[in-house]
């Protein structure tokens, strides 16, 4: 068996010979996030696949993320390391009942939310992200659009464009959709100094008791410059990695012990080699479903 550091250094050496390169989120483990060239959101990560010209890519984070950079990316080998790390959120929707609420409601928008699968995308008029989400809502031509397939963030976008009727699927995280309001009420007694900084995919009445309320890179980036010391973090415990990293005199505590994606954690330093060396964990996209999947990306990345 192979030790860490021998496994680092076999994957540096195919990623060199192979001109792969490696795509972390931010909710993978330390030392995954460690070797790779990009760790990021789904933004991030699909802004990066849209215009590297690696022959590989690896995509470390869960199946919908690989599926959204093989449709930017076409002509590349895009790795998921893991075939089973799934998104629950993302399996709340499938294509035939979307299709369905399209036939009743014909002329109502569909925003759809980055965890999705392909084919979802496909039937959908542009993506969002949790970055991007409030941007996109904003830029459909319409009063009302569909949001799917999570309930939080839907909800939480209307609230915050009073101007716009946002009806939302009934998906949602079942990490973040764990935490409870006696944790956020705990931890503002401990820690009154602290800010509390929540992904809005957290249930509306944890997210009306944040001080501050985004994405995984938009908290990361909100805590860096702040001048606060002391931060309570409400997403998935990986994004801890990079605020540490980041800001060695700052303090973290995780909102709930709860906020562990356990698809995230499927990922290892093993699997990524295996994948690189056998060139193995392929992902697929019908091409009809692609370009169609791809409309919809690409409409979100214009605005971005
Ligand atoms: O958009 C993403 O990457 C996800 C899943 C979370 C976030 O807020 O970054
Ligand atoms: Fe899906 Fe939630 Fe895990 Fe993200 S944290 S992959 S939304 S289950």
């Amino acid at each position: 068996t192979m030790t860490d550091q021998e496994m680092i250094q076999e994957i540096n050496q195919l990623r060199r010979e192979k001109k792969a390169v490696i795509l972390a989120h931010n909710y993978q483990v330390p030392e995954i996030q460690d070797i790779a060239d990009v760790v990021g959101d789904s933004l991030k990560l699909s802004q990066e696949a849209a215009k590297t010209n690696a022959d590989i890519i690896v995509l470390s984070g869960v199946h919908f993320m690989a599926e959204s950079v093989k449709i930017l990316s076409p002509d590349r080998k895009v790795l998921l390391p893991v075939y089973d790390a799934g998104c629950p959120m993302a399996d709340m929707i499938d294509v035939e009942k979307l299709r369905k609420f399209k036939e009743e409601n014909p002329n109502v928008p569909v925003v759809c939310y980055v965890n999705s699968s392909a084919e979802v995308k496909a039937e959908s008029d542009i993506c969002c992200t949790s970055s991007n989400a409030l941007k996109v809502v904003k830029s459909v031509h319409s009063d009302k659009v569909l949001f799917i397939p999570d309930k939080n963030l839907g909800d939480y976008i209307d609230r915050q464009l009073p101007e716009k009727q946002v009806i939302s699927w009934q998906g949602f995280c079942i990490t973040h959709h764990r935490v409870k309001t006696t944790e956020i009420d705990a931890v503002r007694q401990q820690h009154p100094e602290a800010s509390i900084l929540v992904h809005p995919e957290c249930a509306p009445e944890i997210v009306e008791k944040a001080d501050f309320i985004g994405s995984t890179s938009e908290i990361i980036k909100y805590a860096t410059e702040s001048d606060g010391k002391t931060f309570v973090i409400g997403t998935e415990m990986g994004v801890l990695h990079k605020l540490r990293k980041n800001n060695p005199h700052k303090k973290f505590y995780l909102l709930s012990p709860a906020l562990v994606c356990f698809n995230m954690k499927k990922t290892t330093l093993r699997d990524i080699y295996l994948a690189l060396l056998n060139e193995e964990k392929e992902i697929l996209v019908e091409e009809e479903v692609r370009l169609r999947a791809l409309n919809s990306l690409k409409r979100m990345l214009e605005i971005s």
